[in-house]
Protein backbone atom coordinates (compact mmCIF):
# COMPACT_ATOMS: atom_id res chain seq x y z
CA UNK A 1 0.00 0.00 0.00
CA UNK A 2 1.47 3.20 -0.90
CA UNK A 3 2.56 5.54 1.96
CA UNK A 4 0.37 8.57 1.26
CA UNK A 5 -2.29 6.34 1.79
CA UNK A 6 -1.76 5.48 5.35
CA UNK A 7 -1.07 8.91 5.96
CA UNK A 8 -3.93 10.27 4.35
CA UNK A 9 -5.49 7.23 6.92
CA UNK A 10 -4.22 9.06 9.72
CA UNK A 11 -5.56 12.04 9.27
CA UNK A 12 -8.86 11.21 8.39
CA UNK A 13 -8.71 9.13 11.62
CA UNK A 14 -7.76 12.31 13.77
CA UNK A 15 -10.31 14.27 12.00
CA UNK A 16 -12.75 11.93 12.77
CA UNK A 17 -12.09 11.95 16.39
CA UNK A 18 -11.50 15.60 16.44
CA UNK A 19 -15.05 15.65 14.92
CA UNK A 20 -16.29 13.13 17.21
CA UNK A 21 -14.82 14.86 20.19
CA UNK A 22 -16.58 18.11 19.32
CA UNK A 23 -19.50 16.84 19.06
CA UNK A 24 -19.79 14.68 22.13
CA UNK A 25 -17.91 18.05 24.62
CA UNK A 26 -21.18 20.56 23.05
CA UNK A 27 -23.72 17.93 23.80
CA UNK A 28 -22.35 17.18 27.78
CA UNK A 29 -25.42 18.39 29.44
CA UNK A 30 -23.81 18.81 32.88
CA UNK A 31 -19.85 19.09 34.73
CA UNK A 32 -19.84 14.81 35.50
CA UNK A 33 -20.81 14.22 31.72
CA UNK A 34 -18.22 16.67 30.38
CA UNK A 35 -15.68 15.19 32.91
CA UNK A 36 -16.65 11.57 30.94
CA UNK A 37 -15.99 13.09 28.09
CA UNK A 38 -12.75 14.46 28.77
CA UNK A 39 -11.56 10.78 30.36
CA UNK A 40 -12.81 9.51 26.92
CA UNK A 41 -11.07 11.59 24.83
CA UNK A 42 -7.92 12.79 26.25
CA UNK A 43 -7.09 9.97 28.43
CA UNK A 44 -4.66 7.27 28.88
CA UNK A 45 -6.79 4.41 26.86
CA UNK A 46 -8.53 7.40 24.86
CA UNK A 47 -8.03 6.82 21.32
CA UNK A 48 -6.11 9.99 20.49
CA UNK A 49 -3.11 8.71 22.61
CA UNK A 50 -3.46 5.26 21.19
CA UNK A 51 -2.77 7.13 17.51
CA UNK A 52 -0.35 9.18 19.03
CA UNK A 53 1.49 5.79 19.34
CA UNK A 54 0.78 4.45 16.00
CA UNK A 55 2.93 7.69 14.70
CA UNK A 56 6.18 5.30 14.93
CA UNK A 57 4.97 3.11 12.17
CA UNK A 58 4.63 6.09 9.81
CA UNK A 59 6.95 7.26 7.35
CA UNK A 60 9.79 8.87 9.03
CA UNK A 61 9.52 12.65 6.97
CA UNK A 62 6.06 12.51 7.94
CA UNK A 63 5.97 11.87 11.61
CA UNK A 64 7.08 15.08 12.86
CA UNK A 65 4.34 16.67 11.26
CA UNK A 66 1.69 14.37 12.30
CA UNK A 67 2.68 14.32 15.72
CA UNK A 68 2.65 17.85 15.73
CA UNK A 69 -1.12 17.14 14.11
CA UNK A 70 -2.55 15.24 16.69
CA UNK A 71 -0.97 18.01 19.77
CA UNK A 72 -2.77 20.39 18.19
CA UNK A 73 -5.80 18.42 18.56
CA UNK A 74 -5.13 17.20 21.74
CA UNK A 75 -5.09 21.12 22.13
CA UNK A 76 -7.86 22.64 21.23
CA UNK A 77 -9.99 19.71 22.29
CA UNK A 78 -8.34 20.43 25.98
CA UNK A 79 -9.07 24.41 25.33
CA UNK A 80 -12.79 23.56 24.30
CA UNK A 81 -13.47 21.25 27.25
CA UNK A 82 -11.91 24.08 29.57
CA UNK A 83 -13.80 26.79 27.88
CA UNK A 84 -17.41 24.47 28.12
CA UNK A 85 -16.59 23.18 32.15
CA UNK A 86 -16.19 26.84 32.75
CA UNK A 87 -19.34 27.45 30.92
CA UNK A 88 -21.29 24.60 32.70
CA UNK A 89 -19.90 25.44 36.03
CA UNK A 90 -21.34 28.82 35.90
CA UNK A 91 -24.74 27.95 34.53
CA UNK A 92 -24.68 25.11 37.45
CA UNK A 93 -23.90 27.80 39.79
CA UNK A 94 -26.61 30.27 38.54
CA UNK A 95 -28.91 27.42 38.81
CA UNK A 96 -28.16 26.84 42.61
CA UNK A 97 -28.19 30.19 43.05
CA UNK A 98 -32.04 30.25 42.08
CA UNK A 99 -33.16 27.24 43.36
CA UNK A 100 -31.34 27.75 46.87
CA UNK A 101 -32.71 31.27 47.08
CA UNK A 102 -33.75 32.64 50.27
CA UNK A 103 -36.01 35.76 50.44
CA UNK A 104 -34.44 37.33 53.62
CA UNK A 105 -37.56 39.99 53.31
CA UNK A 106 -40.08 37.26 54.46
CA UNK A 107 -41.28 37.63 57.97
CA UNK A 108 -39.90 35.01 60.39
CA UNK A 109 -41.81 32.21 61.51
CA UNK A 110 -42.95 32.95 65.40
CA UNK A 111 -42.06 29.84 67.99
CA UNK A 112 -44.66 30.27 70.64
CA UNK A 113 -43.13 31.08 74.00
CA UNK A 114 -43.71 27.99 76.61
CA UNK A 115 -45.39 28.98 79.95
CA UNK A 116 -44.35 27.52 83.08
CA UNK A 117 -45.92 24.30 84.45
CA UNK A 118 -48.62 25.13 87.38
CA UNK A 119 -46.75 22.70 89.47
CA UNK A 120 -43.44 24.91 89.24
CA UNK A 121 -45.41 28.35 89.74
CA UNK A 122 -46.51 26.87 92.86
CA UNK A 123 -43.38 26.05 93.61
CA UNK A 124 -41.46 29.15 93.00
CA UNK A 125 -44.22 30.88 95.22
CA UNK A 126 -43.52 28.78 98.09
CA UNK A 127 -40.15 29.12 97.67
CA UNK A 128 -39.97 32.90 97.56
CA UNK A 129 -42.09 33.29 100.45
CA UNK A 130 -39.94 30.54 102.82
CA UNK A 131 -36.40 32.29 101.29
CA UNK A 132 -37.66 35.84 102.34
CA UNK A 133 -38.00 34.05 105.44
CA UNK A 134 -34.42 33.14 105.52
CA UNK A 135 -34.54 29.39 104.20
CA UNK A 136 -32.62 27.61 101.54
CA UNK A 137 -33.37 25.32 99.32
CA UNK A 138 -31.80 21.44 99.69
CA UNK A 139 -32.23 18.65 97.47
CA UNK A 140 -31.73 15.07 97.16
CA UNK A 141 -31.94 11.70 95.74
CA UNK A 142 -35.03 10.63 94.16
CA UNK A 143 -33.48 6.58 94.73
CA UNK A 144 -33.18 7.17 98.27
CA UNK A 145 -32.08 4.10 100.98
CA UNK A 146 -34.39 2.90 103.26
CA UNK A 147 -32.25 3.98 105.74
CA UNK A 148 -32.88 8.06 104.85
CA UNK A 149 -36.45 7.38 103.80
CA UNK A 150 -37.69 5.53 106.61
CA UNK A 151 -35.19 3.71 109.26
CA UNK A 152 -33.44 7.44 110.20
CA UNK A 153 -37.21 9.25 110.54
CA UNK A 154 -38.29 7.18 113.66
CA UNK A 155 -40.08 4.43 111.09
CA UNK A 156 -37.94 0.85 112.29
CA UNK A 157 -38.64 -2.05 109.67
CA UNK A 158 -42.21 -3.47 110.17
CA UNK A 159 -43.46 0.07 110.90
CA UNK A 160 -47.30 -0.11 109.73
CA UNK A 161 -46.58 3.15 107.83
CA UNK A 162 -43.63 1.64 105.65
CA UNK A 163 -45.99 -1.03 104.51
CA UNK A 164 -44.88 -2.60 101.01
CA UNK A 165 -48.06 -1.45 99.24
CA UNK A 166 -46.87 2.13 99.22
CA UNK A 167 -43.38 2.04 98.50
CA UNK A 168 -41.70 1.08 94.98
CA UNK A 169 -38.56 -1.01 96.52
CA UNK A 170 -35.86 -1.43 94.00
CA UNK A 171 -33.71 -3.69 96.64
CA UNK A 172 -34.50 -4.71 100.38
CA UNK A 173 -32.83 -1.73 101.07
CA UNK A 174 -33.20 0.66 98.05
CA UNK A 175 -36.21 2.48 97.26
CA UNK A 176 -37.89 5.81 95.34
CA UNK A 177 -38.37 8.05 98.31
CA UNK A 178 -41.85 8.16 99.19
CA UNK A 179 -41.43 11.84 100.80
CA UNK A 180 -38.69 14.70 100.87
CA UNK A 181 -37.65 14.22 104.31
CA UNK A 182 -34.73 11.81 103.47
CA UNK A 183 -33.29 15.31 102.44
CA UNK A 184 -33.74 17.02 105.69
CA UNK A 185 -31.99 14.03 107.38
CA UNK A 186 -29.04 14.33 104.81
CA UNK A 187 -28.98 18.04 105.48
CA UNK A 188 -28.88 18.08 109.18
CA UNK A 189 -25.98 15.47 108.61
CA UNK A 190 -24.12 17.11 106.57
CA UNK A 191 -24.32 20.72 109.10
CA UNK A 192 -22.36 21.28 111.25
CA UNK A 193 -24.73 20.57 115.10
CA UNK A 194 -23.78 24.20 116.35
CA UNK A 195 -25.14 26.04 113.03
CA UNK A 196 -29.18 26.64 112.62
CA UNK A 197 -31.15 24.82 109.95
CA UNK A 198 -33.62 26.77 108.12
CA UNK A 199 -34.20 24.44 104.72
CA UNK A 200 -37.31 23.52 102.23
CA UNK A 201 -36.87 20.18 100.40
CA UNK A 202 -39.09 20.27 97.41
CA UNK A 203 -38.90 17.36 94.94
CA UNK A 204 -40.66 14.28 92.99
CA UNK A 205 -41.57 11.33 95.45
CA UNK A 206 -43.31 8.21 94.62
CA UNK A 207 -46.29 5.95 96.10
CA UNK A 208 -47.64 2.47 95.16
CA UNK A 209 -50.74 3.89 93.41
CA UNK A 210 -53.46 3.46 90.66
CA UNK A 211 -53.56 6.47 89.12
CA UNK A 212 -57.16 8.48 88.91
CA UNK A 213 -58.74 11.61 89.70
CA UNK A 214 -56.96 12.11 93.01
CA UNK A 215 -54.13 9.70 93.31
CA UNK A 216 -51.27 9.17 91.22
CA UNK A 217 -47.96 7.34 91.53
CA UNK A 218 -45.84 10.15 91.00
CA UNK A 219 -46.18 13.63 92.84
CA UNK A 220 -44.91 16.37 94.37
CA UNK A 221 -43.48 17.56 98.11
CA UNK A 222 -42.13 20.26 99.55
CA UNK A 223 -41.03 19.70 102.84
CA UNK A 224 -39.71 22.53 105.44
CA UNK A 225 -37.25 22.39 108.61
CA UNK A 226 -36.11 24.39 111.07
CA UNK A 227 -33.78 23.28 113.72
CA UNK A 228 -32.33 25.84 116.23
CA UNK A 229 -31.55 26.63 120.28
CA UNK A 230 -34.74 27.54 121.69
CA UNK A 231 -37.23 26.67 118.35
CA UNK A 232 -40.48 26.18 119.53
CA UNK A 233 -44.20 25.25 118.64
CA UNK A 234 -44.82 28.81 118.80
CA UNK A 235 -42.22 29.25 115.99
CA UNK A 236 -44.10 26.71 113.84
CA UNK A 237 -46.94 28.16 114.13
CA UNK A 238 -46.18 31.57 113.38
CA UNK A 239 -44.34 30.78 110.88
CA UNK A 240 -46.49 28.72 108.91
CA UNK A 241 -49.69 31.33 109.11
CA UNK A 242 -47.28 33.51 107.86
CA UNK A 243 -46.84 31.46 104.91
CA UNK A 244 -50.32 30.69 104.70
CA UNK A 245 -51.66 34.15 104.68
CA UNK A 246 -48.38 34.99 101.78
CA UNK A 247 -49.71 31.91 100.25
CA UNK A 248 -53.77 32.32 100.19
CA UNK A 249 -54.29 35.67 101.10
CA UNK A 250 -53.55 38.10 104.17
CA UNK A 251 -57.83 37.15 105.02
CA UNK A 252 -56.87 33.75 105.55
CA UNK A 253 -57.59 32.02 108.98
CA UNK A 254 -55.80 28.97 109.82
CA UNK A 255 -56.21 26.03 112.59
CA UNK A 256 -54.10 23.60 114.11
CA UNK A 257 -55.80 20.43 114.44
CA UNK A 258 -53.84 17.11 116.36
CA UNK A 259 -52.47 14.81 114.30
CA UNK A 260 -49.85 11.87 113.98
CA UNK A 261 -46.55 11.31 112.45
CA UNK A 262 -43.51 9.31 113.10
CA UNK A 263 -40.97 11.85 112.91
CA UNK A 264 -42.79 14.96 114.48
CA UNK A 265 -44.14 14.96 118.53
CA UNK A 266 -46.73 16.64 119.00
CA UNK A 267 -47.89 16.71 115.05
CA UNK A 268 -50.66 18.65 113.66
CA UNK A 269 -52.58 19.30 110.55
CA UNK A 270 -52.62 23.31 109.49
CA UNK A 271 -55.98 23.93 107.59
CA UNK A 272 -56.80 27.78 106.28
CA UNK A 273 -60.17 29.51 106.25
CA UNK A 274 -61.74 27.91 102.76
CA UNK A 275 -60.30 30.13 99.64
CA UNK A 276 -63.79 29.71 98.00
CA UNK A 277 -66.10 30.43 100.56
CA UNK A 278 -64.13 32.30 102.91
CA UNK A 279 -65.71 30.40 105.89
CA UNK A 280 -68.99 29.87 105.33
CA UNK A 281 -69.10 26.52 103.86
CA UNK A 282 -69.59 25.34 100.26
CA UNK A 283 -69.06 22.33 98.28
CA UNK A 284 -64.73 22.58 98.20
CA UNK A 285 -64.39 22.49 101.89
CA UNK A 286 -67.54 19.93 102.13
CA UNK A 287 -69.33 22.25 104.01
CA UNK A 288 -66.73 22.98 106.94
CA UNK A 289 -65.29 26.30 106.21
CA UNK A 290 -61.53 24.94 106.36
CA UNK A 291 -58.71 23.24 103.73
CA UNK A 292 -56.29 20.82 105.04
CA UNK A 293 -52.93 22.16 103.85
CA UNK A 294 -50.44 20.52 105.48
CA UNK A 295 -48.24 18.44 107.87
CA UNK A 296 -46.23 19.61 110.49
CA UNK A 297 -44.66 18.95 114.12
CA UNK A 298 -42.03 19.40 116.29
CA UNK A 299 -39.38 17.21 115.29
CA UNK A 300 -39.29 13.82 117.06
CA UNK A 301 -35.75 13.26 119.48
CA UNK A 302 -35.13 10.48 117.45
CA UNK A 303 -34.25 12.27 114.43
CA UNK A 304 -32.85 14.83 115.87
CA UNK A 305 -30.02 12.25 117.85
CA UNK A 306 -29.78 10.01 114.36
CA UNK A 307 -29.21 13.57 112.45
CA UNK A 308 -26.10 14.34 114.63
CA UNK A 309 -28.15 17.02 117.07
CA UNK A 310 -28.74 16.78 121.04
CA UNK A 311 -32.20 17.12 121.99
CA UNK A 312 -31.09 18.61 125.37
CA UNK A 313 -29.62 21.77 123.47
CA UNK A 314 -31.57 21.83 120.24
CA UNK A 315 -35.07 21.50 119.25
CA UNK A 316 -37.48 22.34 115.76
CA UNK A 317 -39.74 22.04 113.87
CA UNK A 318 -41.06 20.58 110.67
CA UNK A 319 -43.85 19.94 107.94
CA UNK A 320 -44.84 18.77 104.58
CA UNK A 321 -47.08 19.51 101.57
CA UNK A 322 -48.35 17.80 98.76
CA UNK A 323 -47.61 20.41 95.71
CA UNK A 324 -50.29 18.91 93.36
CA UNK A 325 -53.34 19.92 96.23
CA UNK A 326 -51.87 23.29 96.39
CA UNK A 327 -51.96 23.53 92.96
CA UNK A 328 -55.21 22.02 92.82
CA UNK A 329 -57.07 24.38 95.14
CA UNK A 330 -55.45 27.43 94.25
CA UNK A 331 -56.34 26.90 90.47
CA UNK A 332 -59.16 25.39 90.26
CA UNK A 333 -57.68 21.68 88.96
CA UNK A 334 -60.30 18.90 89.56
CA UNK A 335 -57.99 15.73 88.19
CA UNK A 336 -54.35 15.56 89.05
CA UNK A 337 -53.90 13.17 86.07
CA UNK A 338 -53.93 16.70 84.38
CA UNK A 339 -50.26 17.91 85.82
CA UNK A 340 -49.27 14.90 83.73
CA UNK A 341 -50.93 15.01 80.31
CA UNK A 342 -48.46 17.59 79.09
CA UNK A 343 -51.82 19.38 77.32
CA UNK A 344 -50.84 22.23 76.31
CA UNK A 345 -54.59 23.96 76.15
CA UNK A 346 -54.37 23.12 80.20
CA UNK A 347 -51.13 24.49 80.40
CA UNK A 348 -51.52 27.23 78.81
CA UNK A 349 -54.16 28.68 81.04
CA UNK A 350 -51.29 29.51 83.74
CA UNK A 351 -49.27 31.62 81.86
CA UNK A 352 -48.71 35.10 83.81
CA UNK A 353 -49.88 37.86 82.20
C1 LIG B 1 -44.64 16.13 107.10
C2 LIG B 1 -45.33 16.31 108.29
C3 LIG B 1 -44.60 16.48 109.48
C4 LIG B 1 -41.11 16.24 108.22
C5 LIG B 1 -40.28 15.83 109.22
C6 LIG B 1 -39.01 15.96 108.71
C7 LIG B 1 -37.74 15.65 109.38
F1 LIG B 1 -36.84 15.24 108.52
F2 LIG B 1 -37.27 16.74 109.94
F3 LIG B 1 -37.94 14.74 110.29
N1 LIG B 1 -39.11 16.39 107.48
N2 LIG B 1 -40.40 16.58 107.17
C8 LIG B 1 -42.55 16.28 108.25
C9 LIG B 1 -43.22 16.47 109.44
C10 LIG B 1 -43.28 16.12 107.09
O1 LIG B 1 -45.27 15.95 105.90
C11 LIG B 1 -46.65 15.83 105.86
Amino acid sequence: MPQWMETQEFLDILQGLRQQARQDIAGAMDSAALEAVRVRYLGKKSPLSQLLRTVGTLPPDQRPRLGQEVNAVRQELEEELNRTARRLADAELAHRLQAEAVDVTLPGRRRRRGTRHPLTRVLEEIQDIFVSLGYWVAEGPEVELDYYNFEALNLPKGHPAREMHDSLYITEEILLRTHTSPVQVRTMKAMAPEVPVRIIAPGRVYRRDALDATHSPVFHQVEGLEVDRGTTFADLKGTLAFFAKRMFGQERQVRFRPSYFPFTEPSAEMDVSCLFCNGAGCRVCKGSGWIEILGCGSVHPFVLQESGYDPEEVSGFAFGMGLERIAMLKYGIDDIRLFLQDDLNFLRQFARG
